[in-house]
């Protein structure tokens, strides 16, 4: 009988996570073992973070705790379980010094000799929790930079991005997705997970954003309070004319996770820029602006606070929050030249 069946690309199927990061860090000189142990902790916890997300409705998970975390937000159920299971997979894990997460006011240190250090925000776009919207993870891994005969310090988590050994970011959404780069020489890589066995498979293998596009992702309702230069921004992505195929259609969900992934896979621009209440901007440099902007440039975008590389801005302090502006290399210069004009 003849089919039209094809065997699949026998170039990504079934390859695990584990199996690539491991095939990754064969090409890595000197590469002792530690950072692919760290990372397989990362995604034992996606995956049981995972779990409780499915089940949120169920489980009773969904809804605040009543509690208000650093950020001055309600901290919800599922907020407080990410971070947990994050924390302790990794605290157990002995691989990182410390931990700086969007949950805890202060950096969780971990004694023992672990080389690394990691930024993670375990549950973005809490906002969308209660609707069954996508929601996500972050995260971002340095080198520690103390002497790790001693007891690690802020100086080892205030590194900037341009530090960054490795990035990642989960989506838990129709299906859930794990994307992480080692860097642009070793390319950003999206893994499936098949839920009916708890294993996260290659299946977007060599991501590179567009480079040109036409969707922007940005909160609209902020307009009153911007600077004029964003929007004369947006005004003009909405206009036709020279240029960009423009007009521009609209995205946003209002999970990073969501919005920054979509526009890595069909390019265009996603920003979250300053404005008179946030007036330096809503998103956290640590753990949400520096991961994706090291993400974006190792798929080829480019990640901007308006004037400055993100990932050249040097911490000073922890929470510290940043403008955003990510995407394709030339929607993300189209920003920075409305806003030089101010
Ligand atoms: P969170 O970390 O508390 O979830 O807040 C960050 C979220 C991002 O996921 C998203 O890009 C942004 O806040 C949405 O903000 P807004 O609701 O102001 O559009
Ligand atoms: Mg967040």
């Amino acid at each position: 009988m003849q089919t039209s069946w094809r065997p699949p690309d026998s170039g990504t199927v079934g390859i695990t996570l584990e199996a690539h990061v491991a095939q990754q860090m064969a090409m890595s000189p000197g590469a002792s073992g530690h950072f692919t142990s760290l990372l397989y902790q990362l995604c034992l916890a996606a995956k049981l973070v995972d779990s409780r997300v499915r089940q949120a409705g169920l489980a009773g998970v969904l809804g605040y705790t009543g509690d208000v975390n650093v950020q001055g937000e309600r901290v919800q159920k599922l907020d407080e379980l990410a971070n947990e299971t994050f924390i302790t997979v990794v605290k157990r894990g002995g691989k990182v010094c410390a931990v700086a997460s969007e949950e805890l006011e202060e950096v969780a240190y971990v004694p023992g000799a672990g080389r690394y250090v990691l930024t993670i925000d375990p549950l973005d776009g809490s906002s969308n929790i209660d609707c069954n919207v996508s929601i996500g993870t972050i995260f971002g891994i340095y080198r520690r930079l103390s002497d790790s005969a001693g007891p690690a310090d802020l100086g080892d988590v205030l590194q900037p991005g341009s530090a960054l050994r490795a990035a990642g970011y989960v989506v838990y959404g129709p299906s859930t997705m794990l994307v992480y780069s080692a860097g642009a020489k070793f390319g950003v890589h999206g893994f499936t997970l098949d839920p009916t066995i708890g294993e996260f498979f290659l299946s977007h293998r060599d991501m590179r954003i567009p480079d040109h596009a036409s969707t922007y992702s940005v909160n609209e309702g902020n307009w009153v309070r911007w600077e004029q230069s964003t929007r004369d921004w947006i005004d003009w992505l909405k206009q036709e004319g020279e240029g960009p195929k423009r007009p521009f259609g609209a995205r946003y969900v209002g999970s990073l996770v969501a919005d920054a992934h979509r526009t890595l896979l069909k390019g265009g621009v996603f920003a979250y820029p300053a404005d008179q209440k946030a007036k330096e901007g809503k998103l956290r440099l640590l753990y949400e602006a520096n991961p994706f902007a090291f993400i974006f440039e190792a798929a080829g975008g480019r990640a901007s606070d308006g004037r400055r590389r993100i990932l050249d801005i040097p911490p000073e302090k922890l929470h510290q929050r940043t403008p955003l502006v990510l995407g394709s290399a030339d929607c993300v210069a189209d920003f920075e030249r409305f806003a030089a004009k101010k």
